[in-house]
Formats: structure tokens, sequence, C-alpha cells
């Protein structure tokens, strides 16, 4: 449980006794209940407040605690910030401004008139926000930042109250459906992601039969893939189609009829009559509010000490958005790429670090989930030296996603890659653990069908000028992709197996040295770790994902190789132009779901640990990419050889399937015996997740896709 700081404890005792006159007792819920959670906190607020109404809404950072001051009374309440901020300090939401009078607003505590009008509000909407997941695909949780960014939005407002549910954490869907139709619950918030859509249509199923549900509003990156196929099916449903954090705060007003349906922004809805269900005027959308003007990016931390409760990670964004438009990455959804202001950093670490500091098992690291971690403009390196000052000074590593174009850009000069040089070894400096690039294809054709905006020479510039600054890099790389010819593939094998890019770490270098150095053959051979490429991919031989409204998915299309929407992952079904390659893809993937619930526990565990136990996990890893990578050699000598008449594809397949039970075999005889060394280096729990996967990888029998995957890699 939080301990509240000294004097945030102090001002919530003065405001209990400013209402009641009285003291908590010393066995009170008060004394120890968490500020990070408002609905503990009411709780512990009504145990001792004698019948009085009492509220709990603001934000983290400004908590507002309201107590009435006679029970059951319409007249005066105590009003008290726990920031311990005057009143007038706060930016009070319009409808505060006739029904919630502040005797002193230059104090922050104070007595208030509210009118009924805003106990009603202050009361309601009741706000349920749920995070859909399948535990069977993802072991480990993640802190639910979607929906804890929204309801930081909606405690904003000050309108209602928000409770949170994630499946990642406990709850089950049936849970979800019980809290939403229990009849408490004015509106539904949903956040589905990818492989979702199951979850989210039975959901909706059982929301709309009510014969009164609430107001239903889903968002999510797959949700706005989806957007169309859900309107359809619900066409009472309000889809977020952008970050949600003005959806929410607007759906919450227009609950109160303080707005219409096409004021609320980045939404997109069928025009039907709330409570009416069928009734369809047609599909409208009202634009998305921009990244550059929705700067307030942090979450509330309701669910944060239960995410490390169930071993799960923290993640926080510092910017939003993205600086490019790669073809495979539909864009209207993140948008373009927009930083958070540093300056709000330190509270919000300061609050995580509270919460972190109570599960001592925990490491102390945060995933910054930003697409893009550097940005643009001419402070991106001012600002991201401050952010990672920020993190380092609360006391956390950290891990990122980024651009390689912020390494090496064939079109700037000298003195341009020694500052950046400079940066990395600086955000190195400052704690960072790990960063992920989006390297996708090492083949310069393929590049340009993915409109990276980089080459193939680029690329292999920026991944040895990262290696040797000690940027502990992850790639994520596009094997496959539907376009592709037999000898881009091979072009793609060759770059995965290139010895001369990841190089060893020179922390006794310069940063001119080095930038001098990753250009010359020479120095590149007396310096390279001689680790193939694949070995830093974070996840190998994946294929495109044709998702639903991206550029590379009109040009599939176009060549007419597309079939079906499949709502599930977001994603158009689509052929290979060769069908070699297809049969190729096909076994790869297959060969990657065979292993993925394994090897995302690895990942997973390399997330939480440190030290010797982490260098295990990470050996286990390569051991399995090895296997992957002969598997693709072996698919690719297959397919020049095969007879390309279409018919003769189940010769190939034959040959493919035949190669993939042998690797198999082979990686089996390599990890068993390894598993047990390292089980015994972990803590008891992780030590039963990896038994139970373990278990789980050689129970598995034959071949199934299992629809999953992630070269999104995080
Ligand atoms: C963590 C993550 C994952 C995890 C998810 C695990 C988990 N338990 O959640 C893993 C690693 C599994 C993953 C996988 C994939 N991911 Co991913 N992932 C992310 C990542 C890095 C962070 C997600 C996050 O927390 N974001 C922060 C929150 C605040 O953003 P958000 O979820 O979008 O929520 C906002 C809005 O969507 C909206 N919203 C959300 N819910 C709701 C609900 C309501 C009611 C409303 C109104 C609004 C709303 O408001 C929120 C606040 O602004 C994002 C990158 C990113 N920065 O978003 C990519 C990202 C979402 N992933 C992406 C992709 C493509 C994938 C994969 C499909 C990759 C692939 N091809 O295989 C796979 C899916 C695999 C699978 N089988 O499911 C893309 C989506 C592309 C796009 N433009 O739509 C992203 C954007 C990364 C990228 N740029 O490529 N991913
Ligand atoms: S794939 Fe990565 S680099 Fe490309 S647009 Fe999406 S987030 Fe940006």
């Amino acid at each position: 449980m939080r301990d509240l700081g000294v004097s945030q404890r102090d001002l919530l005792v003065q405001a209990i006794a400013h209402a009641t006159g009285d003291m908590p007792t010393v066995g009170s819920a008060v004394w120890r209940a968490p500020l990070a959670q408002p609905n503990r906190l009411h709780a512990a607020l009504r145990d001792c407040a004698g019948g009085r109404t009492v509220v709990v809404t603001g934000t983290l950072d400004r908590r507002l605690v309201l107590i009435e001051q006679k029970p059951g009374g319409t007249g005066t309440w105590t009003v008290a910030d726990l920031s311990g901020q005057p009143h007038d300090t706060r930016t009070w939401p319009g409808w505060t401004k006739d029904n919630l009078l502040i005797a002193d607003p230059g104090s922050w505590l104070s007595a208030a008139e509210i009118t009924a009008e805003g106990r009603h509000r202050l009361a309601r909407p009741r706000l349920l926000l749920a995070s859909l997941y399948h535990p069977e695909n993802f072991p480990l949780p993640r802190f639910p930042l979607a929906i804890s960014d929204l309801a930081r939005a909606a405690r904003s407002t000050l309108l209602g109250q928000v409770e949170l549910l994630d499946m990642q954490l406990g709850a089950e869907l049936d849970d979800i459906t019980a809290r939403a139709t229990s009849g408490e619950i004015d509106i539904v918030g949903i956040s589905a992601t990818f492989g979702q859509h199951d979850l989210m249509t039975r959901l909706l199923d059982e929301l709309t039969a009510m014969p009164q549900p609430p107001l239903l509003v889903a968002g999510g990156s797959l949700t706005v893939r989806n957007e169309k196929i859900l309107l359809e099916r619900y066409p009472q449903l309000i889809i977020g189609r952008g970050a949600g954090e003005p959806t929410i705060a607007d759906v919450l007003g227009h609950w109160h009829d303080d707005m219409a349906v096409q004021h609320i922004r980045g939404v997109g809805y069928a025009g039907a009559a709330r409570g009416e269900g069928t009734l369809s005027i047609g599909p409208r959308r009202t634009p998305v509010v921009a990244n550059r003007v929705q700067t307030d990016m942090w979450p509330e931390l309701d669910l944060l000490d239960r995410t490390f409760a169930c071993g799960g990670v923290a993640q926080l964004e510092s910017s939003r958005g993205c600086t490019n438009y790669c073809s495979f990455c539909p864009r209207g959804h993140k948008g373009q790429w927009a930083g958070a202001s540093p300056d709000a950093l330190p509270w919000v670490l300061r609050e995580i670090g509270a919460v972190v500091d109570r599960h001592p098992q925990v490491s102390r690291t945060l995933y910054l989930v930003d697409e893009e971690f550097i940005g643009r403009g001419d402070d991106a390196v001012s600002r991201a030296l401050a952010v990672a000052d920020t993190l380092q000074e609360a006391g956390f590593a950290w891990e990122t996603s980024c651009r390689v174009d912020q390494a090496v850009r064939l079109d700037l000069d000298r003195a341009w890659h020694v500052e950046r040089a400079h940066l990395w070894r600086g955000l190195v400096e400052r704690g960072l653990r790990r960063c992920l690039f989006g390297v996708e294809s090492g083949v310069t054709s393929i590049l340009e069908r993915f409109n990276k905006e980089t080459t193939g020479t680029q690329n292999a510039l920026a991944i040895r000028t990262l290696t040797a600054l000690g940027v502990p890099p992850r790639f994520t790389y596009i094997t496959f992709d539907q376009l592709m010819t037999l000898d881009e593939l091979r072009q793609t094998y060759v770059f995965q197996g290139r010895t001369d890019l990841l190089l060893r770490p020179q922390p006794g270098l310069s940063v001119e040295e080095i930038v001098d150095g990753v250009r010359d053959e020479e120095w590149v051979a007396a310096h390279t770790t001689g680790k193939p490429f694949y070995t830093g991919i974070s996840y190998m031989l994946v294929s495109m994902e044709c998702l639903i409204n991206a550029a590379y998915t009109r040009k599939a299309e176009a060549a007419g190789l597309t079939g079906e929407a499949d709502p599930s992952m977001g994603r158009v079904q689509a052929r290979f132009a060769d069908w070699r390659i297809g049969v190729a893809s096909h076994w790869a993937q297959l060969w990657i779901d065979r292993n993925f619930a394994l090897d995302y526990t690895l990942k997973s565990l390399e997330k939480v640990l440190d030290g010797e136990p982490y260098a295990l996990v990470r050996d286990l890893r390569r051991t399995i990419k090895t296997a992957g990578y002969r598997l693709l050699g072996g698919m690719v000598d297959a397919a020049g050889t095969a007879d390309t008449a279409p018919e003769r594809a189940d010769e190939l397949n034959d040959q493919c399937a035949g190669l993939a039970d042998r690797l198999l075999a082979e990686l089996r005889a390599d990890l068993d015996p390894a598993l047990g060394p390292v089980g015994e280096s972990l803590p008891g729990r992780h030590q039963d997740t990896l038994r139970r996967e373990h278990d789980r990888w050689s129970a598995t029998d034959g071949w199934r896709l299992i629809n999953l995957a992630d070269p999104c890699g995080t």
C-alpha cells in the first residue's frame, strides 16, 4: 500500500478535521490510503466521515477531496486540494463556475457551496474504463497506459467517478460485463489492441443487448483499424479515433448533454440516437486532436501497484507520434511527433517511484513506449537529454524506441554525426538500458517500398555506430513482404547474417573516432563482435502485416494480392506476389507461433531481470534466433531450386516442413538442458512462469498458426 508523503497525509487529515471537527482515529484506513488509488482513498474517507458524502476527484498531481460538513445536508462542504496549492491556481472546468463556489480561493483548504447540479456532476457519470487482453498470448502484463491516461483526462474534468479494470491484472471478461451491466455504470470505455476483437465483440454483444445500455465508447490501436466494422455492427458505439484524452473528457460532457456527439473531439460514430441502438444515420467523423495540442500524456496510477504485484512492468510515454510515414504503419491514429514537456516528468516519476519502492523485487526500469523518442525540432537533442536527466535523477533505468535516422543521416555532415554520437552516449550515461530501432530491412529497394526514408547503407552505418557507442540496441526487421522478389529475400538473408554490423562497445574511444571508424572497413573488422546481425533482431522471420488503411496495403491491393479483412488483427489478408516466398513466409510464421509464448516469456523475463540471470536469458533467446536463421537459409535455398510452377507448391511446402521439424528437434535438444540452470537462478514466481511455458512448449505437437507476432518488438 502506498504511503502518502507526510505533508499530503497531513493535508488530508486537516481536511477531515475541517469538515468533521475530528481527527480520524488511529486505526482509520485514512492513514494508509493510497493517494494514487482514489477509489480506495474514497472508501477510507467514507468510513471516517460519519455518514457525510465524500468525493475524491481531480488528477493525481492535484487530487481534490470534497467532504460534506453536515451529513445528509445540502449545505456547506470542505474542499481540499491535496497538492497543497491554492484553489485559485487550478484550471477549473467551466461547469464549476456557477456550481462550486469556493469561499477562500487563495487557500488549498476552504469551505464551499455546491449546488444540486454541482453535486450531481461530481457524482455522475460513473465511468468504467476497461482494457481487454488475452493472457494466454502475452503472459506478463504491462502497466495499462491507455486507460490510465484516459482516467487522468476524465478526472481532470471533475465530472463523475472513474474506475478501471484490466484483464491483464486478473479481471475476466465476465467481471467487466458484470460491472458494466450492474446498473452502477453510466459509460463504458473499452480499450482494445491487436488480437482482442473477439473480446470486444463478446463484451459489446452483451452490453448492447441490455434494455438500457450504458453509453459505449471504444478506442485503441485495433479499434481504430476496425472502426467501420464496429460501427456497422454497433451503431450506437462511439469510436475514439486518436489519442483518447480529449475524447473521453468530451464524452463525459456529452453524457450531461453539454454537447452533441458531433462535437466530441476525435470520434467516429454512426449517428444512432443514444439508447435506441439500431437507428443509424450513417458513419460520421470528427477531427482528431493533433499530438502537438494534446501534450498532457500522463497516467493515473490506480493500477500500477497491481501491475507490479502481477509481475508486470511500468510504462510511460515522453512523446507521441512519429516523424515519418512508413507505408505499413497507418498514421491517422498515432499522428505526427510531438514531445511532452519534460517539466511534468519529475512528479510522475516521483509517484511511479513511490509505487516501485513497495516492490523491491521489481527492476527499477521504465519502458518509454514512444514511437520515436528523439523526434524533431531545433531542441530535439537538448530535450532528449533533459528527459534522460530527469529519468536518471528519479533513479530509473529506461528503454525506448527510435528511428535509425536519429544516429546516421547520409545527407548530413560529420559535425551532425559527432553531435548525435555525443547524444547517444549521453543517453546511455543517463540510464538508457535498451533502445529499439525499426530497421525493417537492409535492402534499399525494400526500404523504398516501405517508405522508410532510409537506405541499406544508412542502416548498416547506424547499426555499427550505435553498437560501437555502447547503445544496447534491439532491431526489428520485416523479413518477408508480399511484394518482394526472391532476389530481395536472398539479399535479406545475407544482410541478416552480416557479421560486420554489430560492433563491440568502445567506451575508451572518442565519438569522433567512432564516427570515422564505422565508415572504415578495416576499423570495423578490428572492432566487430563477429556476431551475425540477426542476433540483434528482436523477433526474426516476421512477415509484413497489411494493416487496414496502410499505404502498403493499398499497394498490395493494387497488385491484386489482398483478400478478406481480419478484424482480430486489424489487417487485410494478403498473398505473396511470388508464391515461393509465400510458402517460406507461411513456415516462418508457423515457426514463430510454435515458439512465441516461450520466447515472449523469456523476453518479458529479460525486462524484470538484472545481472547474471539477465545474461542467461539472453543466451537462450540467441539460441532460438540461430535456429530461426537456419530455417530462413534453408527455405531460401529450397525456394531457389523449387519448380516455379505454382501447382508444385506442395513440394516446397513439404521441404520446408521437413526442415522446420528437424530444426525444432535440434532446438529442443539445446534448450532442455540449458533451461534448468536458468530457472534456478530466477526468483520463485518467474521460475514458475518459465517452467509452465517451457512445459507447454515441449508438450506442443504439430504446427499451427496462432496469429501472433511482435515486430513492433516492444
Ligand atoms: C506495448 C505495445 C505492444 C505490446 C502489447 C502488449 C500489451 N499487453 O498491451 C505488444 C508487444 C504485444 C505489441 C504487439 C504488436 N503491436 Co504494438 N505497440 C505497443 C506500443 C509500444 C505501446 C502501446 C501503448 O501503451 N501506447 C500508449 C497508449 C497511451 O497509447 P494507445 O494504446 O494507443 O492509447 C491511446 C489511444 O489509442 C486512445 N485509446 C486507447 N484505448 C481507448 C479507449 C477509449 C474508450 C478511447 C476513447 C480512446 C482509447 O487513447 C489512448 C491515450 O491517448 C505501441 C506504440 C505506442 N506508442 O502506442 C505499439 C503499437 C500500438 N503496436 C503496433 C503494432 C503494429 C503491433 C503489432 C500488430 C505488430 C505486428 N505487426 O505484429 C503487434 C500485435 C501482435 C499481436 N499478436 O497482438 C503499432 C500500431 C500501428 C498503428 N499505427 O496502428 C504501434 C502504434 C507501434 C508502431 N508504430 O508500429 N504492441
Ligand atoms: S513504423 Fe516506426 S518509423 Fe515508421 S512511421 Fe511507424 S512509428 Fe514511425
